[in-house]
């Protein structure tokens, strides 16, 4: 073990999803180059809301431990698509599972080939297997707000996507979220 491991633990999240551990906030500002329209995520800037927060639990991220983080994904849209993650694949190839807690949203998974969408709501279990690019995707007016347990020594690249894309965007429409090719 690179860190010590950690003793058995009951973790908690309070009502608000706060945890003991650290919670990361993502602005619109942190999501450079990730939506198409250039034009309205510039315009957004102006008051640059927060896009998503993740907590995470005290689990380190460290091989053999399995630490969750609960992420909350506020409501809006930029220029018609809706509030997403950044995404990430796991440099070292490992699967993760999320469930989720409330609001309505979708797991993007892309493995760099062909995209998959799994619609997640409250209850859902997505599973990412080993070497899928995954983001979250916010499709209701509520957060969206899901658990994610994943293994410690798996890493988190960013670039990969900035690079790769996520094979899909995810538009409001008139029946519901549209998943457009790009
Ligand atoms: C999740 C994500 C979390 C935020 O805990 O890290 O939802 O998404 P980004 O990391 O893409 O900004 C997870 O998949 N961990 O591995
Ligand atoms: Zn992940």
């Amino acid at each position: 073990f690179a860190t010590p491991p950690v003793p058995p633990m009951r973790i908690t999240f309070d009502a608000r999803m706060e945890p003991s551990g650290p919670v990361l906030t993502r602005r619109m500002s942190d999501l450079r180059g990730l939506f198409a329209d250039t034009a309205a995520w510039e315009a957004a800037l102006a008051e640059d809301p927060v896009v998503y927060e993740v907590a995470s639990s005290p689990v380190p991220e460290a091989e053999g431990e399995l630490p969750q983080s609960i992420t909350t994904i506020h409501p809006g849209r930029v220029g018609g698509e809706f509030h997403m993650t950044k995404g990430h694949i796991h440099p070292r190839p490992r699967g993760e599972i999320y469930l989720g807690l409330s609001g309505v949203g979708g797991l993007l998974l892309f493995d760099g080939d062909k995209p998959q969408w799994i619609p997640m709501e409250p209850g859902t279990i997505g599973y990412i297997p080993p070497g899928w690019a995954h983001r979250s995707v916010n499709t209701g007016d509520e957060p969206y707000r899901f658990l994610a347990v994943y293994p410690g020594d798996a890493g988190h690249d960013y670039d990969w996507v900035l690079r790769n894309g996520m094979g899909y965007r995810v538009l409001s429409g008139a029946d519901g979220p549209l998943l457009r090719p790009f």
